[in-house]
């Protein structure tokens, strides 16, 4: 029987386990990505594993998030950052470089290998052919110390493309298709692969963007082939000599299918507060929009910007919105101006802005009050802009411009009735100049010192998980609650990132502003969730500022895959409820309590009875020996303390 592409690069990385889904595995990790706003925390914990020079083929550490420095904090954690990677052998993406998913792919994406990245948005390596999942800071650091990552072995669930996109339409419209289809649960314990004959149609950038919001779907990641549009972005980018043939075998079958004739797909938006709220553009026709943005995470490549600058060409943007461009890397916006799309933005009125994350993560751009944003963005979860009740819309660049233009949503195949479709197709050769953004590591970076500021605070230390607990409910919310929820970004909070005590007053600050303190004052707490617990971005920080406001259990319907990984990073128990009924008779201020838990873990039980209001209810912990290990040690740190002292 064939084999899909996902298992092969699985196959040839795979150092534990068997590849049956379900089961645990360990894969062996060529590449490391981490960005400032979780990897200042994952410098910290790769320093305090002692080892002093990376592990891995290739380690990247970007500097895009925190770009405001409106104190010492963000330059404090630049310099921090800039001396840990000169001192470890990592290469460092300047600020201003670009955003971390679009430089690794235009500078160090090699296909047919594995990465790990400390943000969610990993798998947009995608692009190139590459297995690139997201994880915790402190998974990435560890895979950067040479350790195995060690996963669920997903399924693989193949979605075979036909045909071809139509003008005005582009692969933004495709995941979002996806996420029409499937929400954002859909994707949850699988690998995602695209094959089949449509692949060809699409370029390389264009399936990074795929490849990025499969993140959106819950997806482990995404797998593309690597084909002569890989080679002929490798190509481009003057790396040709990395490229190699890589898919799957012809009879190759998948765990579970789905099928997209790619030129069916029509203009598509996911509306406010959820990646999966999707409708035609043509439904939302005549929306009032005051709020454009093109760029940052995903949708930034050169391909989307210039397609947005010769949409505008000539034309000015509707006088009663704001339309700003972020671009996604130095590159794509020195190749933006050598053919002449600069001045095309400039002169109809756009704000650019320079390459980085920005207010895809809150740091900035935040619209007005009941104001229409429409952004290319990956995420529009409940107030991630900064601004409370937003009223945030996910779209392709074509869809964006549409906007732009006509000051209202538009069905971009309208713009087919003012212009010929611009087709915009990436160059052959970009011109690549990495002086500037990129530097590498000397050959012996032993003598470097590490620079750290007043906000770069010690990891805190954490006890092992006691026999009985008593914890109390502090907080209990419902379904599909993000980490955007648990622990917010923006820039009042993230430059706290390197600083733990400080981060964790804004725990669950907007959805219940009592929520730190009144956590710190109970000792040892309890949180109570829905499905999908902890969906989104894979910021460590909202499972370690919690633990460190004492929260030790998590009882939820369902959890996300990175953040239950984060949660026995950090020893907290990451429960089910074997009755789902039982989650409405828990209550915030109810009381649990836990006989006999470091037995009942160690020992591999499965159902952990829990005493509440004199009644018991059945909880389950669904998790292997080495997590077990975790979470009894109090978290992985411990455990590889322990390894070193054993040794
Ligand atoms: C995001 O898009 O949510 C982020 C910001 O890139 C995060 C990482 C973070 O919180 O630092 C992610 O996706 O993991």
């Amino acid at each position: 029987m064939g084999q899909n592409l996902a298992n092969k690069i699985l196959q040839a990385h795979l150092v534990e386990g068997e590849l049956v889904p379900g089961k645990e595995i360990a894969i062996k990790v060529d590449q490391t990505l981490l960005q400032d706003a979780t990897g200042t925390m994952a410098m910290l914990e790769f320093l305090a594993t002692g080892i002093d020079r990376i592990k891995v083929s290739l380690a990247a550490q970007y500097i895009d998030h925190n770009l405001l420095q409106t104190d010492n904090k963000n330059a404090d954690d630049h310099a921090f950052l800039t001396s840990a990677a000169q001192r470890l052998g990592v290469y460092l993406s300047k600020p201003g470089n670009g955003v971390s998913h679009q430089v690794h792919l235009e500078r160090f994406g090699v296909p047919g290998t594995t990465m790990l990245g400390a943000d969610s948005h990993t798998p947009t390596a995608a692009g190139l052919g590459m297995l690139a999942i997201g994880v915790g800071g402190l998974d990435a650091a560890l895979a950067m110390a040479g350790r195995p990552f060690h996963l669920t072995c997903p399924k693989i669930w193949g979605i075979k493309l036909t045909g071809e996109l139509q003008p005005w339409v582009s692969g933004k419209d495709v995941i979002l298709e996806m996420l029409r289809r499937h929400s954002v649960k859909g994707g949850v314990g699988k690998i995602i692969e695209y094959y089949g004959p449509g692949v060809a149609t699409l370029s390389a950038t264009d399936r990074a963007t795929i490849g990025n919001m499969g993140a959106e779907l819950g997806a482990t990641t995404t797998v593309f082939p690597s084909d002569h549009r890989t080679r002929e972005f490798l190509e481009a980018q003057g790396r040709g000599e990395v490229w190699r043939e890589l898919s799957a075998d012809p009879d190759a079958t998948y765990d579970e299918y789905d099928e997209i004739d790619l030129s069916q797909v029509e203009p598509l938006i996911a509306c406010p507060t959820s990646p999966d709220n999707v409708v035609r553009v043509a439904d939302i026709e005549g929306l009032k929009v005051d709020q454009v943005i093109v760029g940052s995470s995903v949708n930034s490549s050169f391909r989307d910007l210039m397609t947005v600058c010769k949409i505008l060409d000539g034309r000015k943007v509707a006088p009663s919105l704001s339309f700003h461009i972020n671009p996604g890397s130095r590159q794509v916006l020195e190749n933006v101006v050598a053919n002449g799309g600069f001045i095309m933005l400039l002169l109809a009125g756009a704000q650019i802005h320079q390459p980085g994350c920005l207010g895809c993560i809150g740091m900035g751009q935040a619209p007005g009050t009941n104001q229409v944003s429409f952004r290319t963005f990956p995420r529009n979860f409940p107030g991630r802009s900064g601004t409370k009740d937003d009223r945030v819309y996910l779209c392709s660049p074509e869809t964006a411009a549409a906007a732009g233009l006509f000051g209202v949503a538009t069905d971009p195949r309208k713009l087919g009735e003012l212009m010929p479709w611009p087709a915009v197709q990436n160059p052959d050769r970009y011109l690549v100049d990495d002086s500037a953004g990129i530097l590498a590591p000397p050959e012996d970076g032993s003598r470097v010192e590490i620079v750290t500021g007043p906000n770069i605070v010690p990891l805190p230390e954490f006890d092992a998980l006691p026999d009985e607990l008593e914890v109390e409910v502090i907080i209990k919310v419902g379904d599909n609650i993000s980490t955007d929820t648990i622990m917010p970004a923006g820039n009042k909070v993230l430059p706290f990132r390197s600083n733990i005590p400080a981060i964790s007053k804004f725990v669950f600050e907007q959805a219940d502003p009592e929520f730190s303190e009144r956590a710190k004052a109970k000792g040892n707490g309890a949180v109570v969730g829905g499905v999908n617990y902890g969906q989104g971005s894979s910021r460590e920080h909202a499972a370690l500022a919690p633990r460190f406001l004492g929260i030790r259990v998590k009882i939820a319907k369902g959890f996300a895959r990175i953040h239950r990984s984060n949660l026995i990073n950090y020893g907290i128990l990451p429960l089910t409820f074997k009755d789902p009924a039982d989650y409405d008779s828990l209550n915030q201020g109810d009381r649990l309590k836990f006989a006999r838990l470091r037995e009942l873990v160690e020992s591999g039980a499965t159902e952990i009875p829990v005493e509440v209001n004199g009644r018991e209810i059945v909880t389950l912990l669904d998790a292997s020996d080495r997590e077990r290990r975790e979470l009894l040690a109090g978290g992985l740190l411990n455990v590889v303390k322990e390894e070193s002292h054993g040794r």
